[in-house]
């Protein structure tokens, strides 16, 4: 919850430019985040027709692009950030000092919470971005799970009903291709069937469904964006994209041995986080609440991102595949250097169910929202594979969640 006025000392308001968040720096001093409250601050006076949004999640990857791209559009931005023993606000750090930027204490679990906000607020656009995002760890925690991805989206819809704003706030909620799990149809489009495969998907199946009962309910303007997978330099380090691209800069720069990785052969519809931002924006910008497919179109497996980033220039050490292949067995040496292993398959990164091929069909947001990719495949592992090395070479640890 938001200190009030009195329990924490006003930010001076200065502005900082919009930066790459990459760069280093310092981590922002203790109780900063209360001092950008506006109840303590007094400085969250809108601007004329200025937008008010709200986003959840706002220190994960999507959170933090959003919340610079809404920035940039002269909104009045609020996310809400969990308490945390660390720092968990790395993402957000180039922005924490923006006039048009307020942060508050809350939870997807704690409905009062998100009611008060809500109330306090009046968000004009809700991105619904907090989750534990991770489907692996969805196997191990599936109640908490199901509490802030399923249940939460509920919370969060009821705070703005409770608000009495349904007729006007937006509201984005993000799921997922995970729904679609054990495919019924390829590529994956707005109608084909779900099939959920992990405790993650389905409680995003849950957000999925009471976004659409809340739409046809209320005549609220409620959406779901179904993004299929999208990376970034800022992509949390257990993902396997950012898993991949660590350890081929770490492995170069002699810090690491080998990567551990589990089935090479899925396959994912991969795009750029920057995109798909994007995305969500124009989303809430059209005259109709829907649900949209945002996707790239192109696949691509596990094993062959391993053999682009370790073909990386700023890497050339080409792998070559031995043992049996997609089973435990299977290895990748080093070409020049058969002796050497890079690249171990272990059983831990398997999961119970797995979902092994994802490819989308974006044509209705591409013919109607008039939403593309910028960034093809290549400028996605080129933009990770820089940013990763300059962080090696300068000693810096960078999103280890
Ligand atoms: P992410 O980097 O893991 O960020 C998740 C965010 O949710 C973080 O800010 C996290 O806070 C916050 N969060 C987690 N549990 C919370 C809780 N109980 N209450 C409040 N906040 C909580 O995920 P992302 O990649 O940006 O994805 C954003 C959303 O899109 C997620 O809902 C994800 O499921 C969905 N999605 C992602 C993709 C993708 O490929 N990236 C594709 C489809 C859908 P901390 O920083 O404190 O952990
Ligand atoms: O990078 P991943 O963990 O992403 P996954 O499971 O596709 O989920 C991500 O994308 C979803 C959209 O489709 C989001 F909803 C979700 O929040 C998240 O952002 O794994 C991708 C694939 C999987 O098939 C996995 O089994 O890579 C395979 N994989 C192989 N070895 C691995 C590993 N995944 C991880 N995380 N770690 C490995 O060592």
């Amino acid at each position: 919850m938001s200190k009030r006025a009195g329990e924490g000392d006003a930010a001076s308001p200065k502005k900082p430019k919009l930066g790459d968040m990459n760069s280093p720096g310092k981590p922002p001093p203790v109780g900063s985040i209360a001092q950008l409250d506006p109840a303590a601050t007094g400085t969250d006076a809108k601007k004329g027709q200025q937008k008010v949004a709200f986003i959840t999640g706002i220190t994960g990857q999507d959170g933090s692009y959003l919340a610079e791209l809404l920035l940039e559009k002269d909104y009045q931005v609020h996310g809400i950030i969990r308490r945390s023993s660390g720092f968990n606000t790395a993402r957000i750090e180039h922005i924490y000092g923006h006039d048009n930027l307020f942060l508050h204490y809350g939870d997807m679990c704690d409905s009062t919470c998100l009611q008060y906000l809500v109330s306090k607020y009046q968000p004009d656009e809700i991105y619904n971005l907090a989750a534990q995002s991770h489907v692996k760890v969805s196997f191990e925690m599936p109640e908490y799970t199901a509490q802030a991805d399923g249940v939460g989206v509920l919370k969060l819809l009821e705070a703005v009903r409770a608000a009495g704003l349904e007729k006007k706030t937006k509201l984005y909620q993000a799921s997922t291709s995970e729904l679609y799990g054990k495919v019924q149809e390829i590529p994956q489009k707005e109608t084909t069937p779900f099939y959920p495969r992990s405790p993650y998907a389905v409680a995003k199946l849950y957000g999925y469904w009471i976004i659409v009962n809340y739409r046809e309910s209320y005549d609220f303007f409620a959406t779901n964006g179904i993004l299929f997978n999208h990376e970034s330099p800022r992509r949390g380090a257990t993902f396997v994209t950012q898993k991949i691209v660590r350890a081929a800069c770490h492995i170069k720069m002699g810090k690491q041995k080998q990567l551990a990785l589990g089935n090479l052969d899925a396959k994912r519809d991969w795009g750029h986080a920057k995109d798909y931002v994007r995305g969500m924006w124009m989303i809430l910008q059209h005259h109709e609440a829907r649900d949209w497919v945002l996707a790239t179109g192109e696949q691509y497996s596990v094993r062959s991102f391993v053999e682009k980033c370790f073909n990386h220039p700023l890497i050339n050490m080409p792998v070559e595949w031995k043992g049996e292949p997609g089973t435990a067995e299977e290895y990748g040496v080093l070409k020049s250097e058969p002796g050497r292993k890079l690249v171990v398959v272990d059983q831990r990164y398997f999961r119970p169910a797995e979902v092994e091929s994802l490819l989308g069909d974006p044509t209705l947001a591409n013919e109607v929202l008039g939403w593309k990719p910028e960034m093809s495949y290549d400028d996605l592992v080129n933009d990770m594979m820089v940013a990763e090395m300059d962080a090696v070479k300068e000693g810096r640890e960078r999103f280890m969640q």
